[in-house]
């Protein structure tokens, strides 16, 4: 097949819209053109990993799936009342909220619960934990997995680290006189050959309105691909890096190493284009890619702030953005950043069916990637 003729094959619309397309001069094919109807279908079938074409067609099919998604709710909910937790979820697919628990001293049967609750909701979030200090919300973090600094493994000594209290801590601070906001869709340090598992974000000042954070389910993001296209990313990768730099390449459908579940795993802020592709191509594709990302409701999550609320997310699994429409307002944020206990699983990579690993490359050198641009 050809390049022009792969390409062709991937933009290519859903044979359901053809007769849409044909009737128009300019051909906009227009809507979800690149889904099928009835989305609402892919918010289950995103959760179980199931078929939602067939979901369209198959009502036994949909009771063995609604079966699989009860009693893994079932499962969740007996681990959680064992612990004494009771939860609030923010919506089907992605984020929780976890209540009756004191980050300060939780139980260990608390902890076993929230790391399985975690991999299953990829966000999970706490109220009224502004008591806790920071040496707390590192130990906290210690029960979940390692920690790091705010670039990973490398300290970094990233401009916003605290080097000599708590170099663990990154603080996120904005204010009327210093505006800030991570407001960009990303999974974190993805310019890193190592990048994070997660984060442990706590609100210590939260702004009366605004600066929400915003969570995307990846998981969902690859289900939803056409599965030509799926084809055509997997084992595929991307370049990512900072200031214009290309410092590693990564697998655009990510394997996870617990669940073993598929994320897409491209974002417009470290993503520089796809390796192998013409820059004309790679850019249409990830533009195709993001718009489509970014822009289905099912698959996010809102959190909205209070003082002492906690965020504590799975890089691997999620993407997320704060809103930054709270200025003048202050907004304090401090955020411990969790390692795999595992070096080799903290590495992207991408599972294929014989069940190998394939990993991206580093461009650049350890120390090169270590440095603060
Ligand atoms: O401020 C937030 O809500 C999120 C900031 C962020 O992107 C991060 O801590 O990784
Ligand atoms: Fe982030």
């Amino acid at each position: 097949m050809t390049r022009q003729q792969a390409m062709e094959d991937i933009f290519k619309a859903r044979g359901m819209n053809q007769a849409k397309r044909d009737q128009r001069a300019d051909g906009w094919i227009g809507g979800r053109a690149d889904t099928w109807t009835g989305h609402y279908k892919e918010v289950p079938a995103s959760r179980v990993s199931a078929d939602a074409r067939r979901m369209a067609g198959d009502s036994d099919y949909n009771a063995k799936v609604a079966e699989s998604i009860r009693s893994a709710d079932a499962a969740i909910d007996d681990s959680l009342a064992i612990a004494g937790l009771s939860i609030e979820p923010l919506c089907p697919s992605i984020g929780v909220i976890v209540h009756g628990v004191d980050l300060a001293d939780p139980s260990d049967a608390q902890i076993d619960a929230i790391r399985e609750l975690y991999l299953v909701r990829k966000v999970v979030f706490f109220r009224d934990q502004g008591h806790i200090t920071r040496e707390e919300h590192i130990t906290f973090g210690q029960h979940i997995s390692d920690t790091g600094y705010a670039y990973g493994r490398q300290h970094s000594l990233a401009r916003r680290e605290l080097p000599n209290e708590h170099p663990e801590i990154l603080r996120l601070y904005a204010s009327e006189a210093h505006p800030f906001a991570a407001s960009n869709w990303h999974s974190d340090v993805t310019w890193s050959n190592r990048p994070p598992l997660g984060s442990i974000l706590l609100a210590r000042k939260s702004p009366p309105v605004g600066g929400d954070t915003v969570f995307v389910d990846a998981y969902a993001l690859w289900d939803a691909l056409d599965p030509v296209l799926k084809r055509f990313l997997e084992g595929r990768t991307a370049m990512h890096g900072r200031g214009g730099r290309n410092e590693v390449t990564h697998p655009i459908c990510r394997t996870h190493p617990v669940t073993r579940r598929k994320a897409l795993y491209v974002n417009p802020t470290f993503t520089n284009s796809i390796t192998g592709m013409a820059p004309d191509e790679s850019a249409r594709l990830l533009s195709d890619l993001y718009a489509k990302m970014y822009s289905t409701p099912e698959y996010q999550c809102r959190f909205r702030w209070q003082e002492g609320s906690v965020a504590m997310w799975d890089n691997r699994s999620c993407q997320h953005y704060a809103v930054g429409d709270f200025w003048p307002h202050d907004r304090e944020m401090e955020r411990v950043t969790l390692l795999d206990r595992s070096a080799d699983d903290e590495i992207p990579f991408w599972e294929d069916a014989d069940g190998i690993r394939h990993f991206g490359e580093l461009l650049t050198s350890e120390e090169e990637i270590s440095k603060p641009v």
